[in-house]
């Protein structure tokens, strides 16, 4: 067979890779329509696949997981650096060699019965100076459609990559092989959660992944490629790859601003890229909606990538009130992940914004009414709270005509956020650069569902980038600082902290959200004019009680003071938790957030 590449290093790992996982068949991705639709077809033949009705949703299918393999495996997550300081306190560390050697063992021979696909892709527009070029091997047909989706997959990324240039190597098996005559399951995948693997290499540029067929598990280009070994690649080579969406905001007097945003995973990213302002003239569109790389440009200001070429959203809570934006990029060629069937043949989920089915079959595959009861008493979601949505980026109404610039935009603001529901007012912007990553460094969250583990609980979240950072978060904190240095700090975005998700005494959001998130956002227009009515306090500059127009919010001034107050109590015990958070980082943590920490004491005290 005449291969489809001359590159001698892809060529020599794919031999190396079949040798070791003895798959029945190998295919090369050329990235077609009509390969997708065919390997499409082929899943709803073998049943990991349903196809939705095409009268309701045309070219979409559901695919329903094993109940194990819902979410992120953090605590099976491995970053392989010689040393184990250099993957710092806060990831997961095994020695490189002694991990691969426990890992080929479980590689050998682990696609019997399957076909090995090839996987070819860029993360970030084919051509593109900062774009890396990466190649998948997976035994999942489920990878290759989703690949094909949120990367730019096939024969145009091995052109781009050519006879000699070099790549990522990503290594993905479901960790299934089957015997001789043995059938398959719908969801193929080691059903321990213990028993999963997802191993960066930073030092060897590799990834190898292990009996998950989820999302960032699965999906190498994502957050193992374009987080983990990208964010080590940017801090040697002096750039930024961030957790965060990218936005263009269009004021009535039509300046366009283009912010990034950090919130950890389920905390309001892909609602806040595709927002339909409330506020009238106000226009969003999005760049991006999970991962940013940034780089200083010409100018010495700081210009933005979206690596990704689709959406991989949360499903539940997306609705034509809450995200209409997503939910029109969703009508046609998505992939559903663990939400519910109706029985018209479309999908469902909890707060979609209409009726419950009076009958569905439920993410489990099980029969489901309103009335059903998990084991636990408790209401049964129809819904896995992690279900997901895979769309083409360019199926989004407000898609910016800019989104694949292979230059980037320049960036204004960073906000920084997360699921905190008290102490952290509604929006807090930093007075200077280290303020600012003090502020992203202590940044928090209530867990969510898109992790496997106990969703609710605080945790610190330094730049929403605990689970993707591939390296020691110390020197990453130091890598941030730098660039007050690398450039004019006149030049570099300003940074706000922000807090959609307070709470009431009773449990209720104190803040509407979505939509009406555009007032915080002109607040922050305004601030980087250098207007808006601001006061200084210890904690940072907030908004005046009337510089955020809440007038047909139901918003009551009440509340207002509540989502502005300064908490000094509640402050002192947030400090205090912060430093407790440095802790693990000992000698690592840079001089500089101390000096942060003793300057907001030493306000904290005089409040
Ligand atoms: P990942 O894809 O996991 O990185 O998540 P994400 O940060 O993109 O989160 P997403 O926008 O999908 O939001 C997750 C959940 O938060 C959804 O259920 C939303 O409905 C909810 N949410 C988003 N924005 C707001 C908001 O402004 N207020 C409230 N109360 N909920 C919100
Ligand atoms: C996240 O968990 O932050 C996600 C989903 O964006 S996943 O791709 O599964 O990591
Ligand atoms: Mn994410």
């Amino acid at each position: 067979m005449a291969m489809p590449t001359k590159n001698q290093k892809l060529l020599a790992w794919v031999d190396e890779v079949v040798k070791l996982c003895e798959p029945e068949k190998v295919y090369w991705c050329d990235g077609s329509q009509q390969e997708y639709d065919t390997l499409c077809q082929q899943m709803v033949a073998s049943g990991t696949f349903t196809a939705l009705n095409p009268a309701k949703r045309p070219g979409c299918y559901l695919a329903r997981s094993h109940a194990s393999d819902v979410a992120r495996v953090e605590d099976r997550t491995y970053i392989c650096t010689p040393r184990r300081e250099d993957a710092g306190p806060t990831n997961n560390w095994r020695a490189p060699e002694e991990l691969k050697t426990e890992m080929r063992a479980l590689y050998k021979g682990c696609m019997h019965g399957r076909t090995l696909y090839v996987i070819p892709f860029s993360m970030g527009p084919i051509g593109s100076p900062v774009a890396k070029i990466g190649v998948e091997i997976s035994d999942s047909a489920y990878v290759v459609v989703n690949m094909r989706i949120m990367t730019r997959m096939g024969q145009a990324a091995l052109d781009a990559l050519g006879e000699h240039g070099d790549f990522i190597p990503c290594l993905h098996s479901v960790g299934a092989p089957l015997a001789k005559g043995q059938k398959d399951v719908a969801w193929p995948c080691v059903p321990d959660p213990a028993k999963k693997y997802i191993a960066h290499f930073p030092q060897d540029g590799m990834i190898w992944s292990f009996g998950s067929g989820y999302g960032g598990n699965a999906l190498l280009g994502k957050k193992c490629l374009a987080l983990r070994i990208a964010s080590y690649l940017a801090r040697a080579e002096g750039w930024m790859a961030e957790h965060m969406l990218i936005l263009k905001l269009t004021s009535p007097e039509q300046k366009a601003y283009y912010v990034g945003a950090a919130f950890p995973s389920a905390c309001g990213k892909t609602n806040l890229a595709m927002m339909q302002p409330t506020l009238p003239g106000w226009k969003v569109e999005c760049i991006g909606d999970d991962i940013n790389w940034m780089r200083i440009g010409d100018d010495g200001r700081l210009y933005a990538v979206n690596p990704e070429n689709g959406f991989f959203g949360v499903a539940p809570g997306t609705s034509r009130s809450s995200n209409p934006n997503a939910m029109d990029s969703i009508t046609r060629n998505t992939i559903f992940s663990n939400v519910a069937l109706t029985d018209d043949g479309d999908v469902w989920w909890e707060d979609m914004g209409v009726p419950a089915p009076a009958h569905a079959i439920d993410w489990k595959g099980e029969e489901w009414t309103p009335a059903k009861k998990d084991a636990d008493g408790k209401t049964a979601k129809a819904a896995h709270p992690n279900a997901r949505f895979t769309a083409p980026a360019s199926q989004c109404p407000v898609i910016a005509a800019e989104w694949e610039n292979p230059a980037g935009v320049p960036i204004d603001a960073f906000l920084f956020g997360g699921r905190r529901p008290s102490t952290i007012p509604l929006v807090n912007q930093a007075y200077s650069w280290n303020h600012g990553v003090f502020m992203g460094a202590a940044a928090g969250s209530e867990t969510t569902a898109a992790a496997l583990g106990q969703a609710g609980v605080l945790r610190r979240d330094p730049f929403a980038m605990l689970p993707f950072c591939g390296y020691h978060m110390g020197d990453y904190f130091m890598h941030w600082l730098s660039f007050g240095l690398r450039t004019n700090p006149a030049k570099l975005p300003k940074v706000f902290f922000v807090n959609w998700f307070r709470k009431t005494a009773e449990g209720k959001w104190l803040w509407p959200g979505y939509g009406e998130n555009s007032r915080v956002l002109r607040w922050v227009c305004e601030r980087i004019e250098g207007k808006g009515q601001a006061v200084e306090t210890p904690i940072g500059i907030l908004p005046t009680a009337d510089a955020i127009d809440v007038a047909g919010t139901g918003v009551t001034a009440a509340d207002m003071q509540e989502l502005l107050r300064v908490d000094v109590e509640g402050w002192k015990k947030e400090l205090a938790s912060i430093e407790e958070s440095y802790k693990p980082y000992g000698a690592r943590l840079p001089y500089a957030l101390r000096a942060e920490v003793d300057a907001l004491k030493a306000r904290l005290a005089k409040a």
